[in-house]
């Protein structure tokens, strides 16, 4: 039994583990575009973390836009119909930032993104030696799904266990020979 409790406990630390890992790497990608107004930003407000990035990204608009920090952080160009602008924010950038659309400020086609301090496990020096992981990594809504699957998984595997050795005794492995492995 002390054999089993230490696969279930190592299973449980690695999957904690790899969870972490994969959660601090994640550079996720919020996409702001036009919506059908075309006088507004769509979403308008944001909430991302450091090492994140936006893109501005619209196409076939009826009006030229564009999105300008109004700090001068970032800066999408001149207004144009089709923009594909993307910007990172990086460690230490954390904070609101105000955007305008230059031609529609008066409309009131403004946003704002505010940046969180990265999580403390977040080694992003790193940030732009990662882009091989970062391609996979913008799907992060299937992989999420996928540690998700793995959880489940894991979760089956301990209940099969545990019912089966409160159940039936029928464990043959943990009786006989792990007494010599457990020093
Ligand atoms: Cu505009």
């Amino acid at each position: 039994m002390k054999a089993l409790n230490a696969i279930v406990l190592s299973i449980l630390l690695l999957s904690f583990v790899s969870t972490n890992l994969v959660s601090a790497d994640v550079s996720e990608e919020t996409v702001i575009t036009v919506d059908s107004t075309n006088l507004r930003f769509s979403p308008s407000d944001v909430t991302i973390q450091e090492g994140d990035s936006v893109r501005f990204f619209w196409s076939g608009e009826l009006l030229p836009h564009n999105a300008v920090a109004e700090d001068g952080t970032f800066d999408s160009g001149d207004p144009a119909r089709e923009v594909d602008y993307t910007f990172m924010f990086d460690l230490g950038t954390n904070g609101t930032y105000e955007f305008v659309c230059e031609p529609h400020e008066s409309a009131g086609m403004v946003g704002t993104i505010t940046v969180e301090p990265a999580p403390v496990l977040n080694e992003s020096d790193n940030v732009e030696n990662e882009s091989p992981l970062d391609s996979e990594e913008i799907q992060g809504d299937s992989s999420s799904i996928h540690f998700d699957a793995i959880y489940l998984v894991i979760l089956l595997i301990i209940v099969y266990f545990v019912g089966r050795s409160r159940g039936g005794k029928n464990l043959d492995l943990s009786n006989q020979d792990n007494t010599d492995q457990e020093e």
